[in-house]
């Protein structure tokens, strides 16, 4: 059965992924509000996605016999300085909750919870490709420039970007 110490852990992981969906839901209504209707339904999409990572956490935690716990979700921010500065933020966050992971991971190999070693490989893969995704979108405006039309360019192609994940 699972360890206190790891169901803590796994615990802990539920918050960060909770705190993505709630970052990004917030950064999805700033950027409807300011016009960004693409880059808003990627992040709508990018918010579910997150509340779906949580429960699959919610779901390993409880038929292992431990306790998966709603997290309180602390303040996040509304506003936002420009949608290059969403973006940007978006691929520190991932970065973060990369390194979570890791770590994680690290604890039950260390532990020998082969187990939940295993089930965690998934969230390994996930974490790259968001990464990649992140560093995608960044690298979009710099290829179109955000000058004149360059925001709305950006814009329709970050919408594409749940495509490749
Ligand atoms: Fe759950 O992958 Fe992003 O945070």
């Amino acid at each position: 059965s699972l360890a206190k110490e790891t169901e803590k852990k796994l615990n802990q992981q539920i918050e960060m992924e909770g705190k993505s969906s709630a970052y990004y839901l917030s950064m999805a209504s700033w950027c409807e509000t300011k016009g960004y209707v693409n880059s808003a339904k990627f992040l709508y999409d990018h918010s579910d996605e997150e509340r779906g990572h949580m429960l699959k956490l919610f779901s390993y935690i409880n038929e292992a016999g431990g306790h998966a716990r709603q997290p309180a979700i602390s303040e996040i921010r509304h506003e936002f300085n420009s949608l290059r500065e969403v973006f940007e933020l978006i691929l520190e966050h991932e970065i973060k909750v990369t390194k979570s992971i890791h770590e994680l991971v690290d604890h039950c190999f260390s532990t020998k919870d082969f187990t939940t070693f295993n089930f965690l490989q998934w969230f390994v893969t996930e974490q790259r490709e968001e990464e990649t995704i992140s560093r995608r979108a960044l690298e979009i405006f710099d290829i179109i420039g955000e000058e004149g039309m360059g925001l709305w360019h950006i814009d329709i192609e970050l919408g594409k970007l749940h495509g490749i994940d």
